[in-house]
Order: structure tokens, then C-alpha cells, then sequence
């Protein structure tokens, strides 16, 4: 499997081929990253003034916003510009539905659009981070508020990077070599604490087995330095003005560095997978020889 897969696609509303949407669905699934090397997402010339680290509040590293509520969370702004920062947000989340509804009509159906978060800060220099909040190690996504539940988690990202500055990750090997190296340090947790955490709402939902396993990965991953430096991981540029799509609770990723970027979350319910089994949640059932949902 590439870890990088080109798809030409020039317009959030272009109509790609069937032929390209199941080329671009097998690869995805299989854990590549799609490159859409000609789709930038453009900036109206007043708010080129948002390519600012002083974008976002002191000590926070995302600007979030809320498509069901229409609010955006973290930005230094008030009044109008507060508000064109949170049009330029919900026109990212509005462009980006768009492309992966075209790009995967298999989707359509089910699939659900999630938070949009603008990254201003440069990425090399975030400081004060602990390791599990620190994206610069290599790790699979998963939140420990937000259970998923065995729904994917498809993240769309555009460098608006108007100074050609790349955003650099390393990617990681495939998702079943990460489990099974780490399975054996799982932990069961205990069932009655997480119906406890649901029900007083410190997390937003019911942590399954399958969560309580995707968090450990994602803290085991971070933890382990050997894993980190393995020579199997491979460092990629995501040039400026470009797309990308991948599923992150699937590929082992960490930036490096860059500044400036979009990015849009998606949950996808496994059954609407082209390949379900190549879903985390069949892979470490797979593995575990249980269910975890
Ligand atoms: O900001 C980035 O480039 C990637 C950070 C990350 O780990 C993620 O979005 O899941
Ligand atoms: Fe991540």
C-alpha cells in the first residue's frame, strides 16, 4: 500500500469519475492518504489578516467551530471579525462536505459531519504539551471525551500556507502491525467506571471496549520512543495550497511542522465502509478474537 495516494481533483465541487471515487475509496480504507495536489481551498483577500498565530487565544493551538451550533471556540477575535473568521470556518466544513460526498457517494447516507478547527499555530514550536496532547508523536486518533464507538474517524485538511511552507508528517506503518505490536500491553478496563464517566457526562457517550483499546494505542504509541524512531516511518510533505483526506484513527501520524491549516472531522459508521474489514474495530476484533462494540 502507498502511504501516499494523487487524486486530481481541481474543485471542492468537482464531479470525479466512478472509476476515481473507487480508486479513492479502496485506497483510503486501506490506510493511505489521499493527496489532492491541485485542490487548494481559497482565502477571500480580507482574510489573508487570519494568517496570524495571534489567530487563536494565548495557549491554545486550535480555533474550533461548531457547525450544529454555529458558534466558533478559541479565536483572539470579537465582533466582526470574530464573525468573517467564523464565516471563513463554515465555508471550509460547507466546501469540504461537499468534496467527500462526491469523492464517496457510498457515504452519503451515513456519514456525519463533525467539528472544523483552524490551526494558526506553527507546529515545530508548541511547547508545554504533555505527551498525550503532544500531535508531534506518532499516534492514532482517539478522544478520550468523544467515544466513537467503532465509527471512524475521516479528518480532510487543506495547507493554506500562503508562503509555500509544506506541513510535514511522519506516517507510520499500517494499522494492524501498530495493534498487534501493542496488543499485548492492553489492559481491560473496568466496565462499571465507564458507565460512570457516561453518566455524569465526562465523556459524551459510552466508552466500548473498542475505545478504551484506541485510547490505550494512542497513549502507548506516544509513550514508546523505540516505536517513535523506527526507521519504518516515513516522513511526508503536505505542500502548501493542497488537500489531503485520511482516516486518522487508522494511520499512525505526528506534524512535524507548518502553519496554517484547515481541517474538517467526519464519523463514519463501519457498515458503510467499501471494506469494513479493514476498519480498526474488525482489525483488533480480528486480533483480540472478541467483540469490542
Ligand atoms: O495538525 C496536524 O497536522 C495533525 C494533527 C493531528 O494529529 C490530527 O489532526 O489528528
Ligand atoms: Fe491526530
Amino acid at each position: 500500500m502507498e502511504r501516499i495516494t494523487p487524486i486530481l481533483i481541481e474543485h471542492f465541487d468537482a464531479e470525479p469519475t466512478v472509476t476515481m471515487c473507487a480508486q479513492a475509496v479502496d485506497a483510503l480504507e486501506a490506510g493511505s492518504i489521499l493527496l489532492l495536489p491541485y485542490l487548494s481551498f481559497k482565502l477571500l483577500a480580507e482574510e489573508t489578516q487570519f494568517l496570524t498565530a495571534q489567530a487563536v487565544e494565548p495557549k491554545r493551538k486550535n480555533v474550533s467551530y461548531d457547525w450544529r451550533l454555529q458558534k466558533t471556540k478559541g479565536d483572539s477575535y470579537i465582533g466582526e471579525l470574530h464573525q468573517k473568521l467564523q464565516q471563513l470556518l463554515a465555508r471550509y466544513a460547507n466546501q469540504a462536505n461537499i468534496l467527500v460526498n462526491s469523492l464517496f457517494p457510498h457515504y452519503t447516507k451515513s456519514i456525519q459531519l463533525a467539528r472544523t478547527s483552524y490551526r494558526p499555530v506553527e507546529a515545530f514550536d508548541r511547547t508545554n504539551l504533555s505527551n498525550r496532547k503532544d500531535d508531534r508523536l506518532l499516534h492514532t486518533d482517539a478522544f478520550p471525551a468523544s467515544p466513537t464507538q467503532g465509527w471512524r474517524i475521516l479528518r480532510v485538511f487543506s495547507n493554506i500556507n500562503l508562503n509555500r511552507e509544506p506541513r510535514v508528517w511522519r506516517v507510520g506503518e499500517n494499522f494492524e502491525k501498530v495493534a498487534a505490536r501493542f496488543l499485548p500491553h492492553l489492559k481491560t478496563k473496568n466496565s462499571l467506571v465507564r458507565h460512570l464517566l457516561n453518566s455524569v457526562n465526562i465523556t459524551r457517550g459510552l466508552q466500548t471496549n473498542y475505545d478504551a483499546a484506541m485510547l490505550q494505542l494512542h497513549d502507548l504509541m506516544k509513550k514508546d520512543q523505540a516505536y517513535q524512531d523506527d526507521p519504518l516511518n516515513q516522513m511526508i510533505e503536505l505542500p502548501a495550497e493542497t488537500t489531503w483526506l485520511v482516516f486518522t484513527d487508522q494511520v499512525p501520524h505526528a506534524v512535524i511542522s507548518g502553519q496554517f491549516c484547515l481541517e474538517q472531522t467526519f464519523y463514519l459508521p463501519v457498515q458503510a465502509m467499501t471494506y469494513p474489514e479493514r476498519s480498526p474495530l474488525k482489525i483488533l476484533e480480528r486480533l483480540m478474537n472478541k467483540p469490542l462494540v
